[in-house]
Parts: structure tokens; C-alpha cells; sequence
């Protein structure tokens, strides 16, 4: 059977600046929490780093050639604010923006929609060093950061996004201490997720004032079901955490302007939750166009006592009794179950629960051990089959009624991911990262293919 997607639903691939551009030494680019996380011994597998990454700093042009061969309609890139403002205040560099707008501009003329993420995971270092997210400083530097790139790219880019995952940006970097800028502390990371979306909302108001009057301006977050696997009760409310500060915590933060309830008293026990201040939750659910969803996996949790008292610590604040569990389906390479159905889940629950604006998958894709061929050919048929079942679990979500209005690959090119430096490869077109060639796979010229059809069997 074949499936058609509406005529004007958007094809897309997705990047961001740390994990593609390397040329950390140009543009006068300051240093960001990930290269000062990278250096420290063991915090990134192999001691990877993104000082070169994909090249793509130097490359953009024909990586853009690329993605207009491709035919896909839109790419996903971020902005690195240490490039376009290198200590995250003060002095901007010209040739940081210029970077962007000569990106911008090459995307145009190729035909290619340029969708812009403001922030994906590459704070300034010296705004950590200053107290990072945890401080409410650093969502008014990023209302900042939000004004300087609209104005510079406002007149041309109509598609916004400020934040990228803020669970990860607040609870893998400031509990978890598994990302940048590796820090344990819950209380920590419970107040940097209350000024990522501050810093979201001032940025929405921030891109209103420069930007195109018909731009459309989104966050981008990661829902995903949570499934309790057990049937006691200390199972269920496993699964209720876990919920809430996965999903109904940005959701309804960000679309009601509320805290959920429960989620607020998870956190008491561990934040004197001080940082939260009169008019916050207005700023932070000012009216956004768009919603986008990065979909992955389903989480399936349970009760463990002291389970994740760590290292690494929860990144449940206030939960520190959780455990995720295999569902003992198959998994990609980063071990994280194929559950396509659990996208229609994701999205048919935001539309059920939220009445939301039009949603986006802004990131969809897989990790899988590819294997070259001579030519540096893949046919990675198993990227390509997830690729597949999800983009069937979208068009299954349009069925029920979900108003989605796109989809992007996670991603364009092999790259650093974070953490798992660069052993996990996630891109359609591959990257030798010894000659920085670059070779599409299987899986792009299939995606190719639907882009240019809008249809999958
Ligand atoms: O590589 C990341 C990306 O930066 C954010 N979303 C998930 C991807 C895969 O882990």
C-alpha cells in the first residue's frame, strides 16, 4: 500500500553546529561547555572531541550542494552562539554571523527552506563559568543572542526554532553530569530547565521584534510514552515520574503556563525551587506557531530502590528511584528500542492532551554500524527500514488526525554524538572522518525518493 503525505508537507534533514563544524578556531569563536567537557578525561568516549567534526565550517558549500541534489525541501541547522558571540555577552563577531547568512543565502538560492535552531546544546563557557543555565542570567543573555541572529537573518529565514531538547540541555548536562557541562547536581538542573524556557520565551518575543512578520517560530522538544514495566503501584508512579518531567513538564510549562502539580512536589524535595518568579510562566508560554518533536524511542521504567543513586546520578530529579528497563525488542547501535509505533503515541497524545500548534518531527533517526564498501558505499537497509516504519507511524499520525505538517531526518551526515563521540553513526550520507568524504547512503537516496514523491510503500 502506498502511502501520500499532503503536497505541502515538509521534507526535511536535521544538524547542529557542534556535532558538524569543527573550525572551532575561526571567526574569533569562543570557547563553548562542550569543548571544555571534551577535555576532561573519560567524559567523551574516546576522548572525542569537535574541533574538526564533519568540516562542515569549511565545507558548507558543498555539503549544501548536497542537500539540494538530495531534493530535500528543508535542513535543520543550529546557530553556535560562542561563534556569533564568543563569551556569550559583549563583543559579536561579524564573521560568526556572516558564516550564517552566507549559509542562509546558499540555502535559498538552491531552494532549500532554512529552518534555524537557536540553541542546541553549545553554551558560551564563559556564561557557565558565570553560572550557566542554573542562573536566571543566562535565559537574558539568550533573549540577547535571540535578537542578534534575527536581526541578521530575519529578513530571509521564516522557520524558528529556540531550544533543542531542553530535558537534555537541563538534566543531561546539570544531574546526569553525562553531558556538558557535566554537572551533578539536581537542584541544579531542575533551575536550569525553568531558564532554558525562560530563555525560550524571551527568545520568542526577542525573534518577534526582528524577524518576518509571517515567520514561524517553534521549540523543539523530546516526548517520548513511558511505559511502566510492573504492575505495583511504586511501578506506576516509576512511570508517572518519569512522564512528568519527560513530557508534561515542557508541554504544559510551555503550551498552559503551568508547573503539573505533581511534578512541582517530585521537585520540592530537592529545590527550594526560589528561582521561580512572578511573571516567569507568562514569558514562558508566550504564543508559539509551531511545536517540533524529536522521537527516538519509548522509555520503559520501573521502581528500583537506589537504582540510580549513580554515578552517573538521576536525571529524574526528585526521583531517584528509577530504572529503565529492555523491552527486549530490537535495538539500534546506541541500544535504544525500534518502537515506531510509539511515535503516533507521542504525537496523537500531545494533540489529544495540549490542543497544540502545528507539530513538526524536527528529528527522527538511528544509529546503526554501517559497514563501507570499497567505494565508501553503505547500504545501511537497516537505517533505511527505521526510516521507513517512522515515516509510515507519521503519515498513521496524520490519519488520526494530528496536524503534522513535516519531518526531518536525524541526520544529514555522520557526526559527533556528544558523548558517544564518534562511534554512533546517525547520518544518511556518510563521513570518512580521515578524508571528510562524503558518500549518501542507501537510506538518502530512499529518503530522496519520498522527498520527491511526498509518498511511502
Ligand atoms: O545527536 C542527537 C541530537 O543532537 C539531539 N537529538 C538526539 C540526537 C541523537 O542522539
Amino acid at each position: 500500500m502506498t502511502r501520500k503525505f499532503p503536497a505541502d508537507f515538509l521534507w526535511g534533514v536535521a544538524t547542529s553546529a557542534y556535532q558538524i563544524e569543527g573550525g572551532v578556531d575561526l571567526d574569533g569563536r569562543g570557547p563553548s561547555i562542550w569543548d571544555t567537557f571534551c577535555a576532561h578525561p573519560g567524559a567523551v568516549r574516546g576522548g572525542d572531541d569537535g574541533r574538526t567534526a564533519a568540516e562542515h565550517r569549511r565545507r558548507m558549500a558543498s555539503d549544501v550542494a548536497m542537500l539540494a541534489e538530495l531534493g530535500v525541501g528543508a535542513y535543520r541547522f543550529s546557530v553556535a552562539w560562542p561563534r556569533v558571540r564568543p563569551l556569550g555577552r559583549g563583543a559579536v563577531s561579524t564573521a560568526g554571523l556572516d558564516f550564517y547568512r552566507s549559509l542562509v543565502d546558499a540555502l535559498l538560492d538552491a531552494g532549500v527552506d532554512p529552518v534555524v535552531t537557536l540553541y542546541h546544546w553549545d553554551l558560551p563557557q564563559a556564561l557557565e563559568d558565570a553560572g550557566g543555565w542554573p542562573a536566571r542570567a543566562t535565559a537574558e543573555r539568550f533573549g540577547e543572542f535571540a535578537s542578534l541572529v534575527g536581526a541578521a537573518l530575519g529578513d530571509r529565514v521564516r522557520r524558528w526554532s529556540t531550544v533543542n531538547e531542553p530535558w537534555c540541555a537541563a538534566m543531561l548536562g546539570y544531574a546526569g553530569g553525562i553531558h556538558a557541562p557535566g554537572r551533578s547536581d539536581p537542584g541544579a538542573a531542575i533551575a536550569a530547565a525553568h531558564h532554558l524556557l525562560l530563555g525560550h520565551g524571551l527568545a520568542v518575543d526577542a525573534l518577534r521584534a526582528t524577524v518576518r512578520a509571517d515567520a514561524e517560530v517553534a521549540i523543539t522538544v523530546n516526548p517520548y510514552p513511558v511505559i511502566a514495566a510492573g504492575e505495583r503501584e511504586v511501578d506506576i508512579d516509576a512511570a508517572r515520574r518519569v512522564d512528568g518531567v519527560a513530557n508534561r513538564l515542557w508541554y504544559d510549562l510551555v503550551l498552559l503556563g503551568r508547573y503539573p502539580d505533581d511534578v512541582l512536589a517530585d521537585f520540592a524535595t530537592v529545590s527550594d525551587l526560589a528561582h521561580i518568579r512572578d511573571g516567569d510562566l507568562a514569558m514562558i508560554s508566550r504564543p508559539i506557531d509551531a511545536i517540533g518533536v524529536n522521537y527516538y524511542r519509548r522509555h520503559h521504567v520501573r521502581h528500583a530502590a537506589g537504582a540510580s543513586a549513580g554515578p552517573p546520578a538521576s536525571t529524574w530529579p526528585g526521583s531517584p528511584d528509577v530504572e529503565t528497563v529492555d523491552p527486549g525488542v530490537a535495538t539500534t547501535a546506541s541500544r535504544w528500542a525500534i518502537e515506531p509505533d510509539g511515535l503516533v503515541e507521542t504525537l496523537v497524545r500531545l494533540t489529544r492532551d495540549y490542543d497544540p500548534p502545528p507539530i513538526y518531527v524536527h528529528e527522527n533517526g538511528a544509529a546503526f554500524d554501517d559497514h563501507a564498501g570499497a567505494g565508501g558505499d553503505v547500504d545501511d537497509a537497516d537505517r533505511l527500514a527505521f526510516l521507513r516504519d517512522h515515516v509510515r507511524a507519521a503519515h498513521d499520525a496524520l490519519a488520526a488526525g494530528v496536524d503534522l505538517r513535516g519531518y526531518f531526518v536525524w541526520s544529514l551526515l555522520d557526526n559527533f554524538e556528544w558523548a558517544e563521540g564518534y562511534a554512533k553513526r546517525f547520518g544518511i550520507v556518510r563521513v570518512d572522518f580521515e578524508t571528510q568524504r562524503r558518500t549518501p547512503k542507501a537510506s538518502a537516496r530512499w529518503y530522496a525518493e519520498v522527498a520527491r514523491t511526498g509518498e511511502v510503500d
